[in-house]
């Protein structure tokens, strides 16, 4: 669709998406006066949220910290209503946001960007898109998301089935009645644990394919307290800046002793507290050697067991979803609601299919290596090519034509996860070597887009055209993130933090797990000292 002769607009600034990233980097670049054009494939602003419309879909952070922190009077306006907000409401609020900010009018909606390619003798980014525009623009930045490019297995025969198939991370705008309807869902990640509560209510019979067990722990959803949001209201600015220094971006302060060192009945007393407040972060933070030590570990992971076989009453349902393969937290911690308890119903089956996979799809339903199921809708829940699969979907070119998927072809590499040495002026927010996913991902956008504005507002200052990190700081940086990374458990997951969803996906490590505060100072440090590991030219 590419039209050559289209016009080129120029422009200061190209942004990619319009999710919190995308929409956070408009309004503080517009604030340093840019002329910038944000891309955005979906109708609205949403990124994730617009995307994830699946029955069930929730945040696992609160809402009250689960939303922007630079406006004081919209934190104190907007009025979340449950703990834990639904997408419907979290979409709500960024379209409120939207409007309050005016962000619209800088918005080209339901447009993908293509390429996007550094021209090295005018120092600019020709971005192009699939509704064949062109932008010239000084600046590019990637607000692409973590988790936007879905992925479904390619099974055998899925094109001939007859019945109608979702993808949770591409759910229909319309409701989706399962009255009656004999359901499977494929996958148990955080989407599939939220989606198979709610569905089993509505099926007539739902069947869950399930290859590897999750560990879940209850969110304890519920109205807030107008109490409680009054009392965290009156303490918004505290609250923030305690997360902002945090190790995960929420104000929890994590207990200094060793899981081993206490005596095991106040560990228990420990972990029935932190189940009965929900949620994974109070698991996380009960013992400073969670995510350090395997032993340890094993401590709280075997309490989340037992949990699931008092609440499951089939004893081979409840060992079927009895995690054993990674450490606890080592893939993220599902938060859910009613899901052990769902396998109780009548109408809900577990499916194996880690000792039977999935063979093929029929024009009725699908076959594993044991058994025939007949369905009338399948579920894909089925998850992302995570952290770079968006990033590498554009055709991104920096210095000498050199291509990004060239340049990541064994693995992401970045410097701080913010820019990539060979493509300057380009800045990847919660990009790959950041803690990005392992945060609440509103404080992590934040900082990334607040370093990345005072960035471009330095340069202008200083009166330099371009900046790009260094090949020895990406390095470096590099290897940092990987010794940080070998300290913890977290290398022993297959989990998507190290491409091991995608096969063929290099194993790499991708966020930085040294925790949201000790990053932001390294972040701060080096802007301080002249953005140490950068190059900048006039
Ligand atoms: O995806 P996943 P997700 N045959 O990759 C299975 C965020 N999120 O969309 O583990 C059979 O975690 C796969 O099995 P296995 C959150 O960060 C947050 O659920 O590879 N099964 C796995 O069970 C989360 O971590 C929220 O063996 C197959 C599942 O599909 C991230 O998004 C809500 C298969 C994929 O799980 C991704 O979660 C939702 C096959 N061939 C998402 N291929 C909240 O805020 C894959 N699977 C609460």
């Amino acid at each position: 669709m590419n039209d050559s002769n289209a016009a080129v607009r120029e422009l200061d600034a190209v942004v990619v998406g319009a999710g919190f990233s995308g929409m956070y980097m408009l309004h503080k670049l517009r604030g340093l006066g840019l002329k910038v054009r944000v891309i955005e494939a979906g109708e609205n602003v949403g990124g994730t949220w617009y995307w994830n419309r699946y029955p069930g879909a929730r945040c696992d952070v609160m809402s009250m910290e689960y939303c922007y922190s630079f406006d004081p009077q919209l934190e104190q306006e907007w009025e979340w209503t449950e703990r834990y907000p639904s997408q419907p409401e979290i979409l709500r609020y960024l379209d409120h946001v939207a409007d309050r900010l005016d962000l619209r009018r800088d918005i080209t909606f339901r447009t993908r960007v293509t390429s996007a390619h550094y021209d090295e003798g005018a120092n600019r980014w020709t971005v192009t898109t699939d509704a064949g525009e062109t932008f010239s623009a000084r600046f590019c930045v990637m607000a692409t998301g973590c988790l936007s490019t879905t992925r479904k297995p390619p099974f055998e025969g899925v094109d001939a089935f007859r019945g109608r198939t979702f993808h949770t991370g591409e759910w229909p705008h319309e409701p989706v009645d399962f009255t009656g309807r004999r359901v499977g869902v494929i996958g148990t990640g955080s989407s599939g644990i939220q989606v198979v509560p709610v569905v089993a209510q509505q099926a007539a019979k739902l069947h869950v394919f399930q290859r590897t067990p999750n560990f879940s722990i209850p969110a304890h959803n519920g109205p807030l307290d107008p109490d409680f949001v009054k009392q965290f209201k009156s303490r918004y600015p505290a609250h923030r800046a305690e997360a902002r220094v945090s190790l995960f971006g929420v104000p929890w302060a994590i207990d200094m002793n060793s899981a081993l060192g206490v005596p095991p009945e106040e560990r228990q007393r420990k972990y029935e507290a932190a189940w009965a407040q929900g949620g994974a972060t109070p698991m996380l933070v009960a013992y400073v050697d969670l995510l350090a030590n395997e032993q340890a570990n094993e401590t709280a992971a075997e309490f989340v067991r037992q949990k699931i076989r008092e609440i499951v009453k089939d004893p081979k349902t409840a060992e079927l979803l009895t995690p054993r393969d990674h450490p606890l937290g080592t893939k993220r911690i599902c938060v859910d609601t009613d899901y052990y308890a769902t396998f109780n119903r009548p109408n809900v089956e577990l499916v194996d299919v880690r000792s039977a996979p999935i063979v093929r799809f029929t024009a009725t339903g699908l076959e594993t290596a044991a058994a025939a199921y007949e369905l009338d809708d399948v579920i894909f829940a089925t998850g992302y090519d995570a952290m770079t699969g968006t990033l590498l979907r554009i055709d991104v070119r920096g210095r000498g034509g050199v291509s990004l998927r060239d340049k990541w072809a064994d693995g992401p590499k970045t410097y701080l996860g913010l820019s990539v040495a060979g493509f300057p002026n380009l800045f990847t927010i919660t990009g790959p070597g950041s803690p990005s996913v392992l945060s609440n991902v509103v404080v992590s956008i934040e900082q990334h887009v607040e370093w990345t504005a005072d960035c471009i507002a330095w340069l202008r200052q200083e009166g330099y055209a371009t900046i790009e990190a260094t090949p020895e700081a990406e390095e470096k940086w590099v290897a940092h993130v990987n010794e940080v990374a070998d300290t913890t458990l977290f290398p022993k997951a297959n989990s998507w933090y190290t491409g091991a969803n995608i096969p063929g996906k290099p194993r790499v490590f991708m966020p930085y797990v040294g925790g949201v505060g000790p990053y932001r100072e390294i972040c701060d440090g080096v802007a301080k000292k002249g953005y140490e590991g950068f190059r900048v030219g006039a």
